[in-house]
């Protein structure tokens, strides 16, 4: 049978397409549309004092030069503030394009439209900006001195300060349970600034004819898109349109909303009453879009000589660079989400978020748990070293078990409900990751080295996400969710979801996303919430279809509802297949304006009609046609877990570190595609490779990002990336009716502390910063001998 799918490793519908160039991204779209690019800011941290634009009056093609002067006010106000916190006493957004002081390299100030893009940036090249430059803040510690600063009322650049206690069973703080234990250690970890580097940057290419506006953004949440712009440009919701076209990945950066550019080309096209397009290209998106983790943390930890950790006591100091559009999602998600698969007696957790004159900070992939795990797993393992132990022993102690979900941590996730863990089985697991990666047999030799890590991930976080299913007199079933899709595989997941709730071959089914035309309330693809929300949404509306088509089959089947069942796009009497009806005929009936597109369905409409001539045609409390809309709004988030390991070798001359292998073991409770959440494993793992050893965003003293090209900014090749080795476990969530948790990210969370597990194992040396290089490795090195 095809169509039972829920599980299965179907092969990814949308790749034939992806693959052979028949996607449609942002740029190829409006091929003849008038280019938008923008004149940025050469400084840190500058007062504008005067704009001269006339040396570019006269380039070919030039249409319109917009500075924030020429902005209507509601256009012109600052960026809004997406997600405000208490914490956050002093959130700050910028404008569009600069209004008189720039806080980082790359800030738009002059907005250029033109024929196409060379002449808008031979135009940008000549517009002449006078700056003041003032003193740049750069870096976490020169930020937190404060005698400079980036927002000129924000004192000692300090934008939030938050401070979560939770107390041991005996009522005592982090601070005397510490002091109390048998054995103590203090550390610092260092974890610089990393970013999404989709291979398609941002992008906005917009239509206006006088009555509707129809915008293609390159983005994550196409609703929200279209709930900003029609409220800056002052439009009625109905009359904008907002469509996500193939995306060429988005990893976070592709959440905020909106972007300046999604403002900026939607109201010249109104204004020119032209199509305009922007495409972002690389500089802009090293400089111009958003980075993440940049930590630096304190770290203080009681244990007894177990290794039970009695109190946990963690001081972060984040980067937030030079505004908040975000609010603290990121630095609160370090927090909350630190203690991972463990138990902690007693645990306090102090974050500072400051400002610099750099790129902002919002979230990319694992957004803010890389930096909690890398935190907690060099506890652990540091905690294993000082005592003796094996590192897995330590973490077995510690370990929540089976029995005790759901497990209460007693900490306030991020969207405000309670941080319980649903399910899980982490013993099970660090049993499962010891077997795969051949943990008790590992050739212990100088140079090879072996970590593990483990991590609790909340996902599918809310408020809701909704689904909307059609079946058409054709027999087809079309499948709408308002979420978006950077490369998951929702084409296939969701599919595979409603073939096998209505009993349909895959094949009949197909899935549109992020156009709000077809779906008009959502979030947005974010936070490993697409399976879980959307998921659940979709099986909601599909019951509610199956229901309605099972009540019309059985009128005709002349059967009670309860006896019907859907095989393969017939609905039959169960135990009786020749006592049955197609699908596509039930959508015939259901729809009694009575076109029927082949004898089978005319001949059923006719037999309908006389059999009920003292009825309506749609009957009370009916709607024609075969289709439904639900909605799935969770109490609270369900929390996927995974453990991994990795083998490293480190050359002793070079200090080149290598993966030689890399293992996982990932618990995202019921797995409707196996093949998709491996790939998007793997993908995770590569990600967190390059996080591991390679990326960082390198700032000078003068807030220059001087390695933003791919030329220095390392990404690993194929040929850095073992082969990954993955084994599921399946906990299901009791929280929603399929039972699933989220996957998308949890490749990338651990990376970090893993790598950094075995090259301390390999080089008998603290490893206490992500990445590490081969010449920090070769520091570290020089630093024991
Ligand atoms: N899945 C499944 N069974 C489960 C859970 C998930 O089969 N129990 C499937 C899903 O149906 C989906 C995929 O695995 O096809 C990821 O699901 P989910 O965890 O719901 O994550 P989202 O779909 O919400 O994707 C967001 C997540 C995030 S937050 C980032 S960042 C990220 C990521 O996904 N960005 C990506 N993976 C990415 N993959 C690509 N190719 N491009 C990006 O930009």
């Amino acid at each position: 049978m095809t169509t039972r799918l829920f599980g299965e490793p179907v092969q990814r519908r949308e790749d034939p397409r992806l693959l052979t160039g028949q996607g449609r991204y942002l740029d190829d779209l409006g091929r003849d549309a008038l280019a938008a690019a923008f004149v940025r800011s050469p400084h840190a941290h500058a007062r504008i004092r005067d704009i001269d634009v006339t040396p570019a009056l006269d380039v070919p093609g030039l249409i319109a030069i917009h500075t924030w002067e020429d902005l209507p006010e509601r256009v012109g106000r600052a960026l809004p503030l997406l997600i405000p916190h208490p914490a956050l006493t002093h959130g700050r957004t910028a404008y569009p394009l600069a209004r008189d002081v720039v806080r980082h390299v790359g800030e738009p100030v002059v907005m250029v439209v033109a024929s196409d893009r060379y002449a808008a940036e031979d135009a940008c090249a000549l517009i002449e900006v006078g700056y003041e430059p003032l003193k740049p803040v750069v870096g976490l510690e020169e930020a937190v001195q404060g005698a400079a600063l980036v927002h000129e009322d924000v004192p000692g650049n300090v934008g939030a300060h938050l401070v979560q206690e939770v107390a041991a069973a005996d009522g005592r703080g982090a601070g005397e349970t510490i002091e109390a234990a048998p054995h103590t250690l203090s550390f610092r970890l260092d974890i610089e600034r990393s970013a999404s580097m989709p291979l398609e940057g941002r992008g906005v290419y917009a239509r206006w004819d006088g009555r509707d506006l129809r915008v293609y953004s390159s983005t994550q949440t196409s609703t929200s898109v279209r709930m900003a712009v029609a409220a800056t440009l002052g439009l009625p919701l109905p009359h904008v349109e907002v469509i996500a076209p193939d995306v060429g990945g988005g990893f976070g950066v592709k959440i905020v909303h909106p972007w300046p550019e999604e403002i900026l080309v939607p109201w010249a096209a109104m204004t020119l009453g032209r199509e305009v397009k922007w495409a972002e290209d690389r500089r802009e998106h090293f400089i111009s879009s958003a980075h993440e983790r940049a930590q630096i943390q304190h770290v203080r930890v009681g244990f007894d000589d177990d290794g039970r950790v009695l109190g946990l006591d963690v001081t972060i100091r984040h980067d937030h660079g030079a505004y908040t559009p975000y609010g603290i999602i990121v630095p609160i998600v370090t927090s909350t989400q630190l203690l991972g698969p463990y138990k902690i007696g007693a645990y306090r957790v102090e974050f500072t978020s400051v400002y610099t004159n750099t790129v902002q900070v919002t979230p990319y992939r694992g957004a803010g748990r890389p930096q909690a795990v890398f935190c907690m797993e060099r506890t652990m393992d540091k905690i294993a070293r000082h005592l003796g132990k094996d590192r897995t022993e330590v973490r077995e102690v510690n370990f929540i078990r089976p029995e005790e979900f759901p497990y209460d941590q007693r900490m306030t996730f991020q969207d405000g409900r309670p941080l319980i863990y649903d399910s899980g089985n982490y013993p099970e697991m660090l049993r499962m990751i010891k077997e795969l990666i051949g943990w008790d047999g590992h050739e212990r030799r100088p140079g090879r080295g072996i970590g593990i890590g483990c991590y609790v991930e909340g996902t599918g976080v809310g408020p809701y996400e909704g689904g909307h299913v059609q079946v058409t007199s054709d027999g087809r079933v079309h499948v709408s969710t308002g979420l978006t899709s950077q490369g998951q595989g929702h084409e296939t997941v969701f599919a595979q979801i409603a073939a096998t709730e209505l009993g349909v071959p895959i094949e009949r089914v197909s899935v549109v996303t992020g156009d709000t035309r077809r779906f008009g309330y959502a979030v947005g693809t974010f936070a490993s919430r697409a399976a879980v929300m959307s998921g659940n949404a979709i099986a909601l509306a599909c019951r509610k279809v199956r229901e309605k088509a099972l009540r019309i089959a059985a009128d005709a089947l002349e059967a009670d509802p309860a006896d019907l069942a859907i095989d393969d796009g017939m609905v039959h009497v169960a135990g009786a297949p020749s006592a049955s009806i197609p699908l596509s005929t039930v959508a015939v009936l259901a729809n009694p304006l009575r076109y029927a597109f082949d004898d089978e369905a005319a001949k059923a409409t006719q037999f309908s009609a006389a059999a009920s001539p003292d009825r309506p045609p749609v009957a009370e409390g009916e709607e024609p046609g075969l289709e439904g809309r639900d909605y799935y709004s969770p109490i609270r988030s369900t929390f996927a877990s995974g453990m991994h390991a990795a083998v490293v070798e480190t050359d002793p001359d070079t200090a080149e570190i290598k993966v030689v292998r890399y293992a996982v073991v990932h618990d995202c409770g019921r797995l409707i595609n196996p093949m998709i959440v491996e790939g998007q494993i793997h993908g995770g793992v590569a990600q967190g490779i390059g996080g591991a050893l390679y990326e960082r965003m390198v700032y000078d003293a003068h807030g220059q990002l001087v390695n933003a090209s791919f030329m220095d900014f390392l990404m690993p090749y194929a040929t850095e990336i073992p082969h990954v080795e993955t084994a599921h476990l399946e906990t299901p969530s009791p929280l929603n009716p399929l039972g699933i948790k989220g996957a998308g990210e949890a490749g990338v969370i651990p990376v970090s502390a893993v790598i950094a597990s075995a090259v301390e194992d390999a080089e008998g040396i603290d490893v206490d910063r992500m990445p590490i290089s081969p010449s920090e490795l070769f520091e570290l090195r020089s630093a024991v001998e």
